[in-house]
């Protein structure tokens, strides 16, 4: 059985929910001018808002609107906590303003009240692959070092705001995936990014990339100064790679490979730039400008946990790389014949997750909380109303006995667990609907029709009794 402290709950981000991307003195975000496509891939920041162009995250669910009603829901299934983020365009719709909007204030202090009402312990993103749309034009997003000190600005002041509401706090949402830069979904909307001709993509996303990780250092150090009893963690995508096979060349590369994916947790855990990124750089001709004082930052702002999202397993094979048709743009990925994948795509690996919570846990040795883990589905609606969505129960099933093996049997310090999407919202790499993660579902379809009204799915039952028995009844 799990403790009774573990944070049972779930999770979404403001712009996947919310709605309401203008309403109450908020600014455009960089992810409200973005196009759906059917793969992350194809998404585009258009300049602007397009005419006429239906923005799935304009009107999202309306979050915005029905909150109380979905967080009562929440409720119904016994969640402890709640994983959401705060729309820094709602606090600062610009973003290099000095005061913050007060209305956009007000909305989170409502939310966050209505939460502790039931029990509920807010967990805040601070930046889930958003940031204003105002800074991508004017400064180059996160290209630019000033937009440190615009969310460092940003971070504390909601920090202050809500220190008696919010305990649990992250700064950057799957910040290993930045440097993704082969995905420019990713590289775009999380930084603000676009490259000119002359830039050397790695080198500008490894810039990028240190800007976060000393804006998320210092807000980390400052944060606790506000309220010692903060516990502020990093979050990366966690997706482990297996060798292909055990010839050496496959283990090895998966060796290299995995130091992308380290690099993240290493900085922000240790407070230091780890030794194979040195080598990496020289070899690579990547020069990364950084200030006097910035390892200093770095030493003094480490996380007091890791946060992880965990949806899949990928394997490589090192003689696969040169041809760069990864999957997802991972040079040298290839099927894993042993598992499953989901019509996306992902492949389904519940031992993998055991595997990832091992891996984070040996190396750092500070809790974990996992704050992602889903089933994107296409989901059926029966006559009578209901939604059979047996393929979610069971995937989530599979996913829990694994965590519970890793905290039980191999002594895994495992805060908590928030499955992704945990009420339907718009979907991050495609931006549509029809990919739902919820056991709450959502009358909204990829054209935006349908009324919003929520219904319950068969797995909102299943996840009130898992919750109920501590994890026991699966
Ligand atoms: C993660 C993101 C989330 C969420 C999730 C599922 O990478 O942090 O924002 O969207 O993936 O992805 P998708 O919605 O594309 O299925």
């Amino acid at each position: 059985m799990l403790s009774k402290d573990f944070l049972w709950g779930g999770a979404v981000a403001a712009h996947q929910v919310e709605g309401a991307w203008n309403v109450g003195g908020k600014g455009p975000s960089v992810v409200d001018v973005l196009t759906a496509g059917a793969h992350g891939v194809d998404r585009q920041i258009t300049d602007g808002v397009l005419e006429g162009y239906n923005y799935p995250n304009h009107e999202a669910i309306d979050f915005y609107g029905h909150y109380r009603e979905d967080v009562k829901m929440f409720a119904e299934m016994g969640f402890k906590c709640f994983r959401t983020s705060i729309a820094w365009t709602r606090i600062f719709p610009n973003g290099d303003e000095k005061e913050p909007n007060e209305e956009g204030l007000k909305f989170y202090d409502d939310l966050f009240d209505e939460l502790l009402k039931y029990g509920i312990e807010p967990v805040v993103t601070l930046s889930h692959f958003e940031m204003p749309y105002y800074l991508v034009k004017e400064y180059g997003g996160w290209k630019n070092r000033k937009v440190i000190d615009f969310f460092v600005h940003y971070s504390l002041t909601v920090m202050e705001r809500y220190k008696d509401k919010v305990k649990y706090w992250m700064t950057f949402n799957e910040i290993n995936n930045q440097k993704n830069y082969e995905y420019p979904l990713f590289g775009y909307t999380c930084s603000g990014v676009i490259f000119t001709k002359e830039e050397h993509p790695e080198e500008c996303m490894y810039q990028v990339v240190h800007h976060e990780l000393v804006a998320s250092a210092m807000v980390v150090k400052e944060g606790h100064k506000i309220n010692p009893d903060f516990k502020i963690g990093c979050m990366m995508a966690c997706v482990p790679l297996y060798p292909y096979s055990c010839n050496p060349d496959d283990m090895m590369y998966s060796v290299e490979a995995m130091h992308d994916r380290y690099l993240f947790g290493d900085v922000h855990v240790r407070g230091e730039y780890p030794s194979y990124i040195w080598p990496e750089w020289k070899r690579k001709n990547i020069h990364v400008n950084m200030e006097e004082g910035d390892a200093q930052i770095l030493k003094e702002g480490t996380v007091d946990y890791v946060g992880l999202s965990y949806y899949m397993t990928n394997a490589v094979k090192a003689d696969h790389v040169a041809d760069g048709n990864g999957i997802d743009g991972f040079p040298g990925s290839v099927p894993n014949p042993y598992v499953k994948s989901s019509d996306w795509g992902w492949q389904i690996d519940p031992v993998g997750l055991r595997y990832a919570l091992n891996l984070l846990y040996e190396r750092y040795q500070i809790p974990l909380f996992i704050v992602e883990n889903g089933f994107g589905a296409i989901d059926t609606v029966n006559e009578d109303g209901t939604i059979d969505d047996d393929y979610r129960i069971e995937y989530l099933r599979a996913h829990i006995e694994q965590l519970k093996k890793a905290v039980i049997d191999d002594g895994v310090d495992l805060m908590g667990y928030t499955p992704w999407g945990c009420i339907d919202c718009v979907s991050f790499t495609t931006g549509e609907m029809k990919k739902r993660y919820g056991f709450i579902y959502v009358d909204k379809d990829n054209e935006g029709k349908g009324t919003l009204k929520r219904s319950k799915k068969k797995s909102f039952y299943w996840y009130k009794k898992v919750i109920e028995s501590k994890g026991e009844q699966l």
